[in-house]
C-alpha cells in the first residue's frame, strides 16, 4: 500500500444522484436512522452531514496552505458572531442548492420544511455580531488566512414573544437538538485561571491559588463564495477543571460537588443580551477574559509550532479587537510573554503594539466599557498589575511630551479616578493598537474629534476609517432569489464576489422592461413577507400597500418612537379626510429590547397598542396598517428586508456609528428615509441624493441645540399635528384600559427628549409625504430603487475586509492550491 498523502480523500461529486446517496448514507451512518423512521430533524441532520462532508476537503486545504506558506494570519476576536443559519448559506457557497433540493425530493424529504427547522445561531446582539459574521464570510471568499475566535454560548440571544403587547423573553437553547455543523476539538483545550493571589519572586510575579476553568475549542467552517476557501470560526466552551469537587464529593456532598462544577461552566452559558450596559457584571468580565485567554494561548501555540521564538510574531500574527470586549487580550499577551515565555517588558510591549488593532463601534458614553479596579484586582490580579504598569509608563510618556498639561494626564489615563476607580477599556485598546478604526466616515471623524481626541495628539497616525459592509451572498443571493435571478439575466452572476458589477444596472434604470421585471421581483418578496405576517395572529396586510420597515434593536437613539409619532399623525390625518387620495401603507417593526431597558420595552408595547387601535379602526379603510413581527433574528431579516419598499434609518445624527441594516435594505431595492448619520451619508453619496429621502438636523445642529439648552416643548407648542399626536398619547387614546400607560413616554419627550425627536418631527413628516408622492409614480419609484441597488457595490464586506487586510493587518490572500489528483470514490 502506498502511504496516505495529506489530501487523499474523496472529491465530492455533486450530481443529484451522488447527493441523494450521500444524504441517504449520512442518514443511516451518522444519524442512525432510515427512510422509514426518519423525522424531519433526522433529515435535516443527514443533509447537514452530507453538505459538511463537501466543505471538509477545501477547509483542510485552506488550513494546510496557511501552514505551508507560513502566511501571516489574522485573528478576529469577537464576543459575538451572529451567524444565523449555516445550511442554506453553505448550499449556496458550494453551489449545490438546487441539486440538494432535488435529491431531497427523490428521498421524499420536504426540503423547505427541513431547512426551516435549523435554529439560528444567535450568538450576538445585533450590528456588531452580524458584522463579525459577514467578515468571516468575506475572509473565506477572499482566501485570507486566519480565523474568528469567540464564545460558544449555550444560550444565544433570547427569543422574544409578544404577550398582550409586551415583550417576554425566553431562553434560546439553540443546541438542544445537537449541532451537526461543528467539530469539538478536545485536543485544543486550555486552562484559564481566575482569582488567586500574587507572590513576588525574583522581580516576577507568581500567580497562585487560582480557580481554573478549561476552555475547549469547537470549530465551524465558514465556506466562502464558490468554496474559494473555508474560514474557521473557533468558539470556546467552558468546562470545570477538576471534574467534580473531590473534597465535597468525599464528604458525601455530591450535590455541592456538582454545583461547583456547574459554577465554572457558567462562563460560556449565556450571551449578555444588552448592547449598552453590562459593565460591572462579574460573569461578563469572566467571559471576556475566558475567551481571550484561550484564544491567545491557542495563537501562541500555533506560532511556536513553526517558529522557534517570538522574533517573527508581528510578521506572522495580527489580532483584531472587535470593540473593547476582548481588550483583556492586551494584558493577557503581556502576561504570557513576560511570565510564561520570559520576554522583557520592552520587547513584549512592542510586540503588542505591532500585533493588535481595534475597531470602535460606538461613541455613546454609556456603551464605553469600563471595569471597576476593585473587581479586576479580585478576578484578575495579575492583569490589574500589568495595566497599572502599562499606564505608569504611558503617563510618563505623555508627561514628557506635554509637561504643562495636567488635565491631559487625568483625561487620557487608563484609570478613571472620579468616584469608583475604573479601567477604561477603550483607552487600553487604543494604546496597545497600531491602528484604530471607526466604522463609517462620519463616525471615524467624530471618534477622533471626541472620545479619542487626546490620543490623536499622541498618535495621529493610528486612526483611520473602515466603512462597514455586508456580504452580498447572504443578503442578496440567498435572501432574494427573484432579484438575484433578474440581475443574473442582465449582468451575469459575478456580482456575488465583485459587487461593483451592480453599477452596470444603472444603464437599465430607465428600461421599462427591466423596471417591470424589477417591480415583479419586489412584489414576489412582498407576498412572501405578507405570508409571514399572516402567520402572526390577527394581522393581514395588503402586499400592494407601501411596505415601510424599521427592523433593528430597540433603542431610544434609533428613534422607533419618531416613527410611531408619524404613524399617529398619519392616522389622524386619514381620519380627518378618509376619502383623500392616500397611499396605503403598512408600517412594519421588529426588534428586541434589552431585558432591563425599560423605555425600549415600553416602546414595543406602544407600537403594539397603536397597531391594535389603528388596525381595528374601520374608518380608515385599510389605508394604514401597523405590524410588530416578534423575535427578530437573522433568518427573519432574510425574509423581511427583501420585502421592504422603504427603509427607516432615522437615528439622531451622530449616534448610529454606521448601521448595516441600511445597506441590506438598499441592496434589496428599498429606498431609504434617513438622517444624515452613519453610513446613510455614504449610501446617499453612492446612490445619488435624488434617490434617498434625507431629513432632519445634522450632527452640528444637534450639538448646537444641545449646547443652547434644547427646548422640546417649543416644538410641541408650535406644531398642531405634533401636539395632537402627543396629546392623544397622553390621554391614553392607545391604552384606554390604562390611560396613564404612556405618561413616561410623554414626559420624556416633553421634558428632556435627549435624542431630539421633536426637533426632527416636522421635517420627518414632510419627508414622508415626499415618499408618498414618489410611490404614486411606480416607474419613477422603481427607477430610484434600481439606482439604489446599482450604487451598493462599495458596501460589500469584501471591500471592507480587503481594506482591513491591506491597511491594518498586513495579510495577503493564500496562493491558490496546487490541483489535487482526482480521486476515485464519491463521498
Ligand atoms: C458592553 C455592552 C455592549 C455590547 C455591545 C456595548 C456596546 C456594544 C456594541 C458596540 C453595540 C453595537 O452593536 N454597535 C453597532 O455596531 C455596528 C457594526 O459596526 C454598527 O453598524 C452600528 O451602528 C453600531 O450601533
Amino acid at each position: 500500500m502506498p502511504p496516505v498523502t495529506a489530501f487523499e480523500y474523496d472529491k465530492p461529486i455533486n450530481s443529484v444522484e451522488a447527493l441523494r446517496r450521500s444524504i441517504l448514507n449520512r442518514l443511516v451512518y451518522a444519524v442512525g436512522k432510515d427512510v422509514r423512521s426518519a423525522t424531519q430533524r433526522d433529515w435535516l441532520f443527514a443533509v447537514f452531514h452530507a453538505v459538511r462532508d463537501r466543505i471538509m476537503g477545501c477547509w483542510r486545504e485552506s488550513l494546510a496552505q496557511a501552514e505551508d506558506q507560513d502566511a501571516k494570519r489574522v485573528y478576529y476576536l469577537s464576543m459575538e458572531f451572529l451567524t444565523g443559519r449555516a445550511l442554506t448559506n453553505a448550499l449556496l457557497a458550494a453551489d449545490i442548492y438546487e441539486p440538494v433540493k432535488q435529491a431531497c425530493a427523490l428521498l421524499g424529504a420536504d426540503f423547505d420544511a427541513l431547512i426551516d427547522l435549523e435554529p439560528d445561531a444567535g450568538l450576538g446582539n445585533g450590528g456588531l455580531g452580524r458584522l463579525a459574521a459577514c467578515f468571516l464570510d468575506s475572509m473565506a471568499t477572499l482566501g485570507l488566512p486566519g480565523m474568528g475566535y469567540g464564545i460558544r454560548y449555550e444560550y444565544g440571544m433570547f427569543a422574544q414573544r409578544i404577550e398582550q403587547g409586551q415583550q417576554v423573553e425566553e431562553p434560546d437553547y439553540w443546541l438542544v437538538n445537537g449541532h451537526p455543523w461543528e467539530f469539538m476539538r478536545p485536543e485544543f483545550s486550555y486552562t484559564v485561571r481566575f482569582g488567586g493571589r500574587l507572590v513576588p519572586q525574583d522581580g516576577h510575579s507568581l500567580w497562585l491559588d487560582t480557580q481554573d476553568v478549561i476552555a475547549t475549542a469547537y470549530d465551524s467552517g465558514v465556506p466562502g463564495h464558490q468554496m474559494r476557501s473555508v474560514a474557521t470560526m473557533r468558539l470556546w466552551s467552558a468546562r470545570a477543571s477538576g471534574g467534580v469537587n473531590l473534597d465535597a464529593f468525599n464528604r458525601g456532598d455530591y450535590i455541592q460537588a456538582v454545583e461547583d462544577k456547574n459554577h465554572s461552566e457558567n462562563v460560556s452559558r449565556v450571551l449578555y443580551p444588552d448592547d449598552r450596559t453590562e459593565h460591572g457584571r462579574e460573569l461578563r468580565l469572566r467571559q471576556e477574559y475566558f475567551f481571550v485567554s484561550a484564544s491567545l494561548q491557542d495563537i501562541l501555540r500555533r506560532h511556536l509550532k513553526s517558529h522557534s521564538g517570538f522574533e517573527q510574531l508581528a510578521d506572522k500574527v495580527a489580532i483584531h479587537l472587535n470593540d473593547t470586549h476582548p481588550a483583556l487580550a492586551v494584558p493577557e499577551l503581556m502576561r504570557l510573554l513576560l511570565d510564561e515565555h520570559q520576554l522583557g517588558w520592552e520587547a513584549a510591549w512592542s510586540l503588542c503594539t505591532c500585533v493588535f488593532s481595534y475597531t470602535n463601534h460606538t461613541l455613546m458614553e454609556e456603551a464605553l466599557e469600563t471595569w471597576p479596579v476593585e473587581l479586576l484586582s479580585r478576578v484578575l490580579p495579575r492583569h490589574m498589575g500589568l495595566i497599572y504598569e502599562i499606564n505608569a509608563r504611558f503617563l510618563a510618556e505623555v508627561h514628557a511630551r506635554f509637561p504643562a498639561d495636567h488635565a491631559l494626564l487625568r483625561r487620557i489615563s487608563l484609570i478613571e479616578e472620579r468616584g469608583v476607580r475604573r479601567v477604561r477599556m477603550a483607552h487600553l485598546s487604543v494604546l496597545a493598537s497600531h491602528k484604530v478604526n471607526g466604522v463609517s466616515a462620519l463616525h471615524s471623524q467624530l471618534m477622533v474629534e471626541t472620545i479619542f481626541s487626546d490620543f490623536v495628539q499622541m498618535y495621529p497616525e493610528r486612526f483611520c476609517n473602515k466603512t462597514n459592509g455586508i456580504t452580498p451572498r447572504r443578503w442578496l443571493a440567498l435572501a432574494n432569489a427573484p432579484l438575484s435571478a433578474l440581475i443574473d439575466s442582465r449582468i451575469g452572476p459575478d456580482w456575488r464576489s465583485e459587487l461593483d458589477q451592480l453599477a452596470r444596472l444603472r444603464d437599465l434604470a430607465d428600461d421599462t422592461e427591466f423596471q417591470n421585471a424589477f417591480g415583479l421581483a419586489k412584489q414576489q418578496n412582498k407576498r412572501r413577507l405578507a405570508d409571514l405576517i399572516a402567520r402572526c395572529p390577527g394581522v393581514s396586510v395588503d402586499p400592494l400597500s407601501l411596505f415601510d420597515v424599521q427592523v433593528k434593536r430597540m433603542h431610544e437613539y434609533k428613534r422607533q418612537l419618531l416613527n410611531v409619532l408619524h404613524i399617529i399623525t398619519r392616522y389622524h390625518r386619514i381620519l380627518a379626510q378618509p376619502h383623500a387620495d392616500w397611499v396605503p401603507r403598512t408600517v412594519i417593526f421588529a426588534g428586541k429590547a434589552a431585558s432591563a431597558y425599560h423605555m425600549a420595552k415600553l416602546i414595543i408595547r406602544l407600537i403594539n397598542d397603536v397597531a391594535r387601535v389603528v388596525n381595528s379602526d374601520q374608518r380608515i379603510g385599510g389605508q394604514l396598517r401597523v405590524v410588530f413581527i416578534p423575535n427578530y433574528r437573522v433568518s427573519l431579516a432574510e425574509i423581511i428586508i427583501p420585502g421592504a419598499n422603504l427603509s427607516e434609518q432615522i437615528s439622531t445624527a451622530g449616534t448610529e456609528a454606521s448601521g448595516t441594516g441600511n445597506m441590506k435594505f438598499a441592496l434589496n431595492g428599498a429606498l431609504t428615509i434617513g438622517t444624515w448619520d452613519g453610513a446613510n451619508i455614504e449610501i446617499a453619496d453612492n446612490v445619488g441624493r435624488d434617490n434617498i429621502f434625507v431629513f432632519g438636523n445634522r450632527t452640528e445642529q444637534v450639538a448646537e441645540l444641545r449646547g443652547y439648552g434644547y427646548q422640546p416643548r417649543s416644538y410641541y407648542e408650535g406644531n398642531f399635528d405634533l401636539k395632537c399626536a402627543i396629546d392623544r398619547l397622553s390621554e391614553g387614546a392607545f391604552s384606554p384600559e390604562e390611560p396613564e400607560r404612556y405618561r413616561e413616554v410623554v414626559n420624556t419627550l416633553l421634558e428632556s427628549d435627549y435624542y431630539q425627536l421633536l426637533a426632527d418631527y416636522a421635517d420627518y413628516v414632510a419627508c414622508q409625504e415626499k415618499v408618498d408622492d414618489l410611490y404614486r409614480r411606480p416607474a419613477a419609484w422603481t427607477r430610484s430603487a434600481i439606482l439604489n441597488v446599482a450604487g451598493m457595490g462599495v458596501f460589500s464586506s469584501d471591500r471592507t475586509i480587503g481594506e482591513y487586510a491591506s491597511e491594518i493587518w498586513g495579510v495577503q490572500p493564500l496562493k491558490p492550491a496546487v490541483p489535487q489528483a482526482p480521486s476515485l470514490l464519491p463521498v
